[in-house]
């Protein structure tokens, strides 16, 4: 028996029990406070993946069109490999190589060990902006910091309000600890998601329209002596029959949830990740964080958390210049990148825009590394293909941004042929540059205790339970209204006629597009009855889905809990199982904080495929 953390992009970063002396068998570490003895419906296939017949087991390098290669040995590719980047640094220096990552695995070894390599070679650096960032830093501009409240402290609220996040899919063990605490519970999403089904007040709001939602709320709370003086007079104007209109939220709901905020404290608000991928989500989550100020609860939110991990030591500090993840087709066309090197995350998967990216890195024949498991979009584009190592291959910790427990991942089998663990091939490479600095050679183990040290925790009390208390950091908040009377004053909501709008939330199946491969994703285009009706559309129809971005062909699937005026197709399916995903028809443009992605800000025209 073994103790593993699951290292994928989620919140609740579980602590597994691993045994692997007859097969590979998982279950949840049943003393961990969040974990609690269970795993998530994905945890499934993590065994699946680990052993399929699909995972990548020899480097490939690409022959002739892209898609088309032959296999090479490690020692081969990583000679390739090394020469193109010598080759690079020569012409035009190491910023015209990108490292394409994020939190395929973020474990933290295989995260920053990396960084060290490409902080050595001077490339140049992504600025992530795909997933929480616009939020984080929209947060920070207002309470001096994005890390929220203890989520065990759940247990004391009386009131929980999940606004724009679906815990029942995508934090299921936030979703227990709400569920078996005596609080009232809140959902604020225009989806009946399941999260909403077992809520004891939905409020479904239009996409988009959180910030009016929550200024009429001020407005209902002006008259109770909640005094929203930091925004002046807009709050007169958002009555909530004047909200309604926007929102499509009824006028009688919206006081009902005002009082409710006023009178179930202490109450908190965790605030999702999904929602604020719009054009105004930084704002909007920061109109939210400030309504929570004036009732006193602003310590309560959940959205970040953080634990004192020196992260200079553990991925050293960054020179190049930055290259924003977001919109990075229209980054590589204005600049001089010559190879990407990806690992740790799919972007010819997971980036909105996908037909320009395509595009571009034809156009402009960069060069692609890809590190992973799976031979999926971003492998079939690239140049060299080299196989990576699942979690049960290597020693890693994993921390969290929800809970403040830290888990050790203990390595219990080889990698299959000569697939590799990221911190291995990175200590491969230096070795072929010929660097000959300590810190990109430092092991695993060294690291880890390094690690552990600066954080105080009890390595044998680790390896005995598989996972440590560490202490959130989070410091003062610093209240600064600055500049959001005139952001709020800029807001208006956004519509286009004709048009649905489209969503694209996460699905119950896989993290990311983790798994389309073993077992298969929703892949429907998911519509409320009555702008089927509308548009003389049946279930199962296939119909053609277009915009300025792209066109698809899929299935509709007639579906009530879709909010009337969008359509839903979740995230992360292959292109290459299925000749598309959503991101052919996304949005690319993005939000002024933190150049934050806006997915969900995109519309669509949906129609019938014609018989011919
Ligand atoms: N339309 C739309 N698009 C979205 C979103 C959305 O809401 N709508 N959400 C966005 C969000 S929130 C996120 S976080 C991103 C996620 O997008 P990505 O960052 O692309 O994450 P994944 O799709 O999980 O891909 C991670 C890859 O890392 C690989 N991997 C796993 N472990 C390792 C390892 O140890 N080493 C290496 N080298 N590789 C490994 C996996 O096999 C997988 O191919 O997607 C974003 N894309
Ligand atoms: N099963 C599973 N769990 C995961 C992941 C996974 O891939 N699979 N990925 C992890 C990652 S990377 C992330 S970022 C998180 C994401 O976790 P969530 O934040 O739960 O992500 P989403 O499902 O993208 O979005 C949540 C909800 O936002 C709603 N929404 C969209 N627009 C608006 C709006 O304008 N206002 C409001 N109020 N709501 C809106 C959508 O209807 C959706 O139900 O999940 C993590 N957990
Ligand atoms: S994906 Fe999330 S809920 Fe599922 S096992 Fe991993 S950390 Fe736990
Ligand atoms: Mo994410």
């Amino acid at each position: 028996m073994a103790f593993s953390a699951c290292p994928k992009d989620c919140f609740d970063s579980c602590s597994i029990i691993t045994e692997h002396d007859k097969g590979l068998r998982i279950r949840g570490n049943p003393m961990h406070p969040i974990t609690s003895g269970f795993l998530c419906y994905k945890a499934k296939f993590f065994v699946d993946a680990a052993l399929s017949e699909k995972r990548l087991k020899k480097p490939l390098l690409r022959e002739g069109k892209r898609g088309k290669f032959r296999e090479v040995t490690l020692e081969y590719a990583l000679d390739v490999v090394v020469e193109k980047i010598k080759e690079i640094i020569n012409d035009c220096g190491g910023e015209c190589i990108l490292p394409v990552e994020y939190a395929g695995n973020r474990a933290l070894i295989s995260y920053y060990f990396p960084r060290r390599f490409f902080n050595r070679i001077g490339s140049s650096v992504l600025q992530h902006s795909l997933c929480d960032e616009a939020g984080s830093a929209a947060l920070r501009t207002l309470l001096g910091t994005s890390v929220g409240m203890d989520p065990e402290d759940l247990r004391k609220m009386r009131m929980i309000v999940f606004w724009g996040i679906n815990p029942a899919w995508t934090n299921v063990h936030g979703w227990r600890l709400a569920k078996t605490s005596n609080a009232k519970i809140y959902v604020v999403d225009p989806t009946r998601t399941d999260t909403a089904r077992g809520a004891d007040v939905h409020i479904d709001p239009r996409p988009g329209t959180d910030i009016p939602l929550v200024l009429s709320i001020l407005n209902v709370l002006s008259n109770y002596g909640i005094d929203a003086k930091e925004i002046g007079d807009i709050v007169l104007r958002y009555t909530p029959e004047y909200a309604s209109r926007i929102t499509g939220v009824d006028a009688s709901r919206i006081r009902d949830f005002a009082l409710d905020l006023l009178n179930e404290r202490p109450f908190a608000v965790h605030i999702g990740y999904g929602f604020q991928r719009n054009i105004k989500g930084g704002l909007a989550v920061k109109t939210i964080a400030y309504m929570m100020h004036l009732l006193g609860m602003d310590g309560n939110f959940i959205y970040d958390a953080k634990h004192g991990i020196d992260y200079v030591y553990l991925g050293g500090t960054p020179r190049g210049r930055i290259i924003n993840q977001v919109n990075l087709a229209r980054e590589l066309e204005r600049n001089d990148i010559r190879m990407l090197f990806v690992y740790n995350t799919n972007p010819l998967n997971s980036l909105p825009n996908q037909n320009l990216l395509r595009e571009v890195i034809e156009r402009k024949n960069i060069f692609m590394v890809v590190h992973d498991l799976f031979l999926n979009d971003t492998a079939l584009f690239a140049d060299v293909v080299i196989p990576a190592a699942s979690f049960f291959e290597f020693n890693d910790l994993v921390d969290s941004y929800y809970h403040d427990y830290i888990a050790i991942n203990q390595k219990v089998m080889d990698p299959p042929g000569e697939a590799i663990s990221n911190h291995d091939l990175f200590v491969l490479l230096s070795r072929k540059m010929g660097f000959r600095e300590h810190y990109l050679f430092e092991g695993e183990d060294e690291i880890i205790d390094k690690v552990l040290n600066d954080l105080n925790v009890n390595r044998d009390e680790l390896y005995r339970k598989g996972f440590a208390r560490i202490r959130r950091v989070r410091g003062e908040l610093i209240f600064n209204p600055e500049g959001l009377r005139e952001e709020i004053e800029s807001y208006s909501p956004m519509e286009r006629e004709g048009y649905l709008r489209l969503l694209s939330p996460t699905g119950i199946h896989g993290v990311g597009s983790q798994h389309d491969n073993i077992h298969g994703f929703d892949i429907f285009a998911h519509m409320n009855p009555s702008d089927a009706l509308n548009l003389n559309l049946n279930d199962g129809d296939r119909v053609v889905i277009k915009n300025e971005y792209g066109t698809v062909e899929t299935f509709l699937k007639i579906d009530p809990s879709v909010k009337i005026g969008t359509i839903i197709i979740y995230r992360g399916s292959w292109p290459s199982l299925h000749g598309w995903n959503v991101n052919y028809l996304t949005t690319d443009d993005v939000q002024e904080y933190s150049m934050g992605a806006a997915m969900n800000s995109t519309f669509v025209k949906v129609e019938k495929v014609r018989d011919v």
